[in-house]
């Protein structure tokens, strides 16, 4: 049977060339600082983000995790919208593991917090309070339509915790489809932040692996984390060549993903038993509401799924599709007819 799989950019299978290199990769001890593939990667990361070093990790969650362990301490708080995916996937790691305090506000339908929602969010010092220590910003947001933030709203966020002597946490796990969206390079809507997260897993293609990138000093304390959360690996240089082929051959194909993503909203749209707004649709990520039919939103994945096309139910009502490296124009149509067969 012919499969589409729309769940997620995360299930991509390594490219012919990523395999190739991860089995030709020069490695060793990289516990030691002695892989020189993962330190080709780390500095690549570091180049393209525009800081001046960065650290090879698991995965986005340990990323993230990792850069809120280095910024906060126990009891510090950190701001960051209530549709995010810190908040919402990560098991609440911060609090669970860290002691950090999660001061949640508003996301915004753009994936954005209003500025006001952040500034009156930032605490006082007062003995009655955690210390506000750090604004933590998702750049696509995914549970916001995969939007991308510009960079201005990036650069005023920066601003703002200047002005309150906080820091600012990039979760980039796709940040690369946010540049490709917005038309500008990742390192100018990081340039604010202070620590950023991406993965290569993700519409990169890259089996595993994501990457955390800040000062020197920053990177120097991430990995003391990332050894004690036991994150540190030792020949990992053969994941960390298929990060290299990610960054040098993938970015500019994500501009594809995303035609393809509009392409299936607006073929979506036109479904009864469907609602969704396709200019929504930013970079690779479709949300789709079912309307009372002959279906719901909990069986009609399953129905869908039957007969090859696989998307996630992403809570009431509402379906998540997303396009990858592995999904064609023509898989597209392909779902389309598939929606319009199981909706009748
Ligand atoms: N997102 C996954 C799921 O966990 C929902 C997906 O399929 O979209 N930050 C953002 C913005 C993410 O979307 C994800 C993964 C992560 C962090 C975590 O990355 P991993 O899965 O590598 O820990």
């Amino acid at each position: 049977m012919r499969i589409v799989d729309l769940r997620s950019d995360t299930i991509t299978r390594p490219t012919p060339a990523m395999r190739r290199a991860m089995a030709e990769a020069e490695v060793g001890d990289d516990v030691f600082g002695e892989d020189p593939t993962v330190r080709q990667l780390e500095e690549m990361a570091a180049e393209q983000l525009g800081k001046e070093a960065a650290l090879f990790v698991a995965s986005g969650t340990m990323g993230n995790l990792v850069s809120l362990l280095v910024h906060c301490g126990r009891g510090d708080e950190f701001i960051l919208g209530d549709q995010s995916h810190t908040f919402f996937y990560e098991q609440g790691g911060s609090a669970g593991l860290g002691g950090i305090h999660p001061r949640t506000v508003p996301n915004q339908p753009d994936g954005t917090m209003a500025l006001h929602h952040i500034e009156t969010a930032i605490r006082p010092d007062d003995i009655h309070f955690p210390r506000s220590r750090l604004i933590a910003v998702e750049n696509t947001h995914t549970r916001c339509y995969g939007s991308p933030l510009d960079v201005d709203y990036m650069q005023v966020v920066g601003q703002i915790a200047r002005r309150y002597e906080m820091k600012v946490h990039v979760d980039g796990a796709r940040i690369f489809n946010a540049a490709s969206a917005l038309g500008v390079e990742a390192r100018d809507l990081v340039a604010e932040a202070d620590s950023v997260t991406f993965c290569l897993s993700k519409g990169l293609g890259a089996p595993v692996g994501s990457v955390v990138c800040g000062t020197r000093d920053f990177i120097g304390e991430a990995r003391r984390v990332r050894k004690m959360l036991g994150g540190g690996m030792r020949q990992v240089g053969v994941l960390a060549a298929g990060g290299i082929v990610a960054l040098t051959q993938m970015l500019d194909r994500l501009a594809d993903d995303h035609a393809n993503a509009q392409k299936l909203a607006e073929g979506l749209a036109d479904i009864d038993g469907l609602s969704i707004d396709p200019e929504r649709v930013k970079t690779n990520i479709v949300y789709l509401e079912v309307t009372p039919c002959g279906t719901t939103w909990q069986l009609l994945p399953e129905q869908l799924s039957s007969e090859g096309v696989r998307l996630l139910a992403a809570g009431p009502n509402r379906l998540r599709a997303v396009t990858h490296y592995h999904i064609t124009s023509d898989d597209i149509e392909y779902a389309l007819g598939v929606f319009r067969e199981v909706l009748g």
